[in-house]
């Protein structure tokens, strides 16, 4: 019994041992986001949030009103030029001194700082999108003092371009800080300052796990998938090490490396057969694997790290054809039509945006059949949660690098600067599934090429040989051969556009932006004939809803030449470019509430224009981005939803054409064409109906056939002479319901007006509105007795809720009963409801 109790002892004791040393060797991570925080303002400390910004930290703080509130924003423009001290005291224990390094790790500091810890200076910043970790273990005590000191970001880059021989078209090329922070044609100018990101200590003896990636390879005839790995190592002592790649169920890799052979980055590769691969939404399930990387000492696991990945081949075609070349994307071997928006930060206040915010802004996406985003490159890399809904839900995305609108320095300094920022990057976000291409800038190719700065900054020969090259060695030299070496999976796109749309090649090749609508101020109708391969940026303005400028606005302000609603919209012409549209179109009403909603259908109707042209134009063209999907403000802007999420019009429209099988009308000066389009991989035998009616509903006559719609592709359906298709009827007295059925039965119906709205001889609906309080929130049910384009219903309760289906043409004698979603019903809903058509803006 006594050598029992003997032998326990020692197994206890040893098993105590084993679990200390395990315990000395594991690496420990502190998180001082849960530190307190203040910042100085004058002689006073304040709390601040960490992550955070100044801005929010002085709103929170009652010091500032609400920066987006009226004309604030240009109250606010000594924040922009001051210098903000934040600093946090904490603790830390002997154990945690006791190891052999200790790393400070800032995942973004915004933007140029200098860093002290222990009143000891160590590390000065001037890239907001790098990770910097460095060494404290000489500094740091049990009881700590850190301290940022953030100068203004105006400043810095005025005080760099005063020392520069050559300017460039904007000084903040010189800061690497998010470009559309110092003002956009959307945006305010607030130039933020703060730890935007988190920040953490790590104490460790031997080696520390800077960062990960895994790029996922598919091998589609042998079905089996091949992984690349990468591990980022800081190492204080060598050791032998283990590597182990699991997920819950199974260990796919496990290796050991030897001290003598471990090295700061460690390769790992391995396959999996018959993978479940991943698809994008419409096209399949978006199957993901959630790898834990683990690092051994021993018996002692040092870190680990999860990655989620997914398992698919992307390539980009680009194949010579009879009008250019080809640009199209294949995912696992099958063509697809990029059904795109633009993407921006969801706030020019980035840590302002909640998780639940990411959620909701997809939920959009989700909802309105959106198969692909184009992150901007004026904004910033996003931020995790972006990239793992866009995994989980099958959202593609084409990563632009975060250079816009201008030329960069070439210094060494600078692009070695680039570098550290692209590397972290990647390692941050290459392993998303979601992420199909790169792509190096927005528009500064264009820019260089077409908007005159060597004229307009005076360059000589040599200035603009200089800054040229500079361009070349950032964009086509050290980003691509970086990636080269991180992640040769997926296609580098120097810059969007490839080429600039004044240029007739731009339609040919490459991918597009067309700005001679809205920029150029041509008619929308341009957009049918300047449809390119790729057209990844297009679009035009509208307002957001009265309840979003009710925000910023106070009553007595609200009027269509109010200069709060000035102050709100940020491109120099775009108030009467709008009224432009607006005139065109539809109207320009005096009342605010028809302004808006004229504003919104012109906008909705534009972009609907472009759209159908590009998706019947596939296979020609295969992708369409409009610009822009949201807001980072209460803004009048080219978004479809607004900065609180609302749709406008336009997000129905998007809806309704993304749909997997749609029908798009092209009306010529002298025939009339309709298309089935199908995103379906196979042929799909349908039956299609089109019939030409009256204003009061009745049929005039009906066009029905059989046709197999191509895959992928527009199939032609009706092509008919104008003459003979409207049978003599004036195209302003009619309109025509489109349908296609499978084996019977009705699988889509669209509605189309021949005209110019404004020129449709319509009459006063008197529309009939019954709302009828249901558990999803209301019901409602519309009635007319003839033809009611374009009608829009907007809730002007406090209790948000959302229209099933909203802007839609309502038919005579067709009762149209819609859903409106919300937590709540509000008593007096049919008194703040108000039903918008287009009889209340162009009365005829
Ligand atoms: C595009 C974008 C943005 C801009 C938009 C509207 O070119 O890249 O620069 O906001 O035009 O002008």
């Amino acid at each position: 019994m006594r050598k029992t109790v003997q032998i326990l002892f020692i197994f206890i004791s040893l098993c105590f041992i084993v679990a200390c040393s395990n315990e000395a060797s594991k690496n420990e991570v502190k998180d001082l986001c849960e530190e307190d925080w203040t910042f100085i303002k004058g002689n006073k400390t304040y709390k601040a949030e960490v992550p955070g910004n100044i801005f929010s930290d002085l709103y929170l703080n009652e010091i500032i009103d609400n920066p987006f509130d009226q004309d604030n924003e240009k109250k606010l423009e000594w924040v922009n030029q001051s210098d903000w001290i934040y600093s946090t005291t904490f603790t830390c224990d002997d154990k945690f001194l006791a190891k052999d390094a200790i790393e400070l790790c800032f995942y973004g500091l915004d933007t140029y700082s200098k860093v002290y810890l222990n009143d000891q200076y160590i590390l000065t910043t001037d890239n907001m999108f790098r990770k910097y970790i460095i060494d404290v273990k000489k500094h740091i005590t049990n009881n700590n003092t850190l301290k940022i000191v953030f100068s203004s970001a105006e400043r810095i880059t005025d005080s760099i371009a005063k020392t520069e021989s050559i300017q460039l078209p904007d000084k903040r090329a010189y800061l690497r800080k998010a470009p559309f922070q110092f003002g956009w044609d959307w945006g305010p100018k607030f130039i933020t300052c703060g730890i935007y990101r988190p920040v953490s200590l790590k104490a460790y003896n031997k080696v520390s796990l800077k960062d990960a990636i895994m790029i996922p390879d598919y091998d589609i005839e042998k079905n089996l998938a091949k992984l690349d790995g990468k591990i980022r190592v800081n190492i204080k002592n060598k050791t032998d090490l283990r590597l182990k790649v699991k997920s819950d169920s199974k260990t796919y890799y496990n290796r050991k490396i030897k001290a003598d052979q471990l090295k700061d980055t460690i390769n790992f590769q391995f396959v999996i057969n018959e993978p479940k691969v991943w698809w994008p939404t419409g096209m399949g399930e978006p199957n993901l694997y959630n790898f834990r990387l683990e690092l051994w000492d021993g018996n002692t696991k040092v870190e680990e790290k999860n990655i989620q990945t997914g398992i698919r081949k992307i390539e980009l075609i680009q194949e010579a054809d009879k009008k250019g070349k080809s640009f199209y994307f294949k995912i696992n071997g099958r063509p697809f039509f990029a059904k795109g928006v633009n993407y921006i930060p969801q706030d020019i206040f980035l840590t302002d945006v909640s998780d639940k915010q990411y959620q909701e802004l997809l939920n959009t996406v989700i909802e309105s059949n959106i198969n692909m985003l184009r992150v901007w490159g004026g904004g910033v890399y996003e931020k995790d949660i972006f990239y793992n809904l866009c995994d989980k839900h099958g959202i593609m995305i084409w990563q632009d690098f975060m250079f816009a609108c201008n030329m960069y320095p070439g210094s060494e300094r600078f692009l070695d600067s680039v570098e550290e920022e692209i590397q972290d990057n990647i390692y941050r976000i290459g392993s998303h599934p979601s992420i199909i291409l790169w792509c190096g800038n927005n528009e500064c190719r264009e820019g260089w090429e077409n908007w005159g700065w060597q004229k307009s900054l005076n360059y000589s020969y040599s200035d603009s040989t200089k800054v040229w090259k500079d361009y070349k060695e950032l964009f086509i030299n050290r980003i691509p051969s970086t990636l080269k070496k991180l992640d040769p999976s997926r296609p580098y796109w120097e810059s969007s556009p490839s080429i600039g749309w004044g240029h007739p090649e731009s339609l040919l090749s490459g991918d597009a932006h067309y700005w001679g609508v809205w920029w150029g101020a041509e008619p929308f109708e341009v957009y049918n004939n300047k449809v390119g391969r790729f057209m990844t940026e297009y679009g035009t303005q509208s307002y957001p809803s009265m309840k979003t400028i009710q925000t910023f606005t106070p009553d007595s302000m609200i009027y269509i030449d109010s200069p709060i609603l000035a102050q709100h919209q940020k491109h120099p012409r775009g108030k009467e470019l709008n009224e432009l549209y607006m005139k065109r179109y539809f109207s320009v009403p005096k009342d605010i509430f028809n302004y808006i909603y004229s504003s919104q259908c012109t906008q909705a109707y534009g972009i609907n224009t472009a759209l159908s042209a590009h998706r019947r134009s596939a296979p020609y063209c295969m992708g369409s981005f409009y610009w822009q999907l949201n807001d980072c403000w209460p803004v009048i802007s080219w978004s479809s939803i607004d900065y609180f999420g609302r749709w406008k019009p336009l997000q129905y429209v998007v809806k309704e054409i993304y749909k997997p099988l749609t029908i798009a009308l092209e009306k010529g000066e002298d025939h009339i064409k309709f298309y089935g389009i199908s995103d379906s991989l196979k042929e799909k035998e349908v039956q299609y109906s089109i019939e030409l009616k009256k204003m009061d509903g009745t049929i005039i006559k009906e066009y029905r056939g059989d046709i197999t719609l191509i895959p992928n592709s527009s199939t032609l359906l009706l092509n008919k002479k104008n003459a003979n298709f409207l049978d003599g009827y004036s195209i302003n007295d009619i309109y025509v319901v489109s349908r296609l059925y499978a084996h019977k039965e009705k699988i889509f119906e669209k509605i189309f007006i021949l005209n110019k709205p404004n020129k449709l001889n319509i009459k006063n609906p008197n529309l009939s509105v019954n709302v009828i309080p249901s558990p999803e929130g209301a019901v409602i049910y519309l009635n007319t007795k003839t033809f009611t384009p374009f009608v829009w219903m907007e809730n002007y309760n406090s209790i948000e809720g959302k229209f099933e289906e909203n802007f839609f043409h309502l038919e005579a004698g067709k009762e149209k009963k819609i859903i409106w979603r919300s937590q709540d019903y509000p008593s007096d809903l049919k008194q703040t409801l108000k039903v918008f058509s287009l009889y209340d803006i162009v009365k005829n």
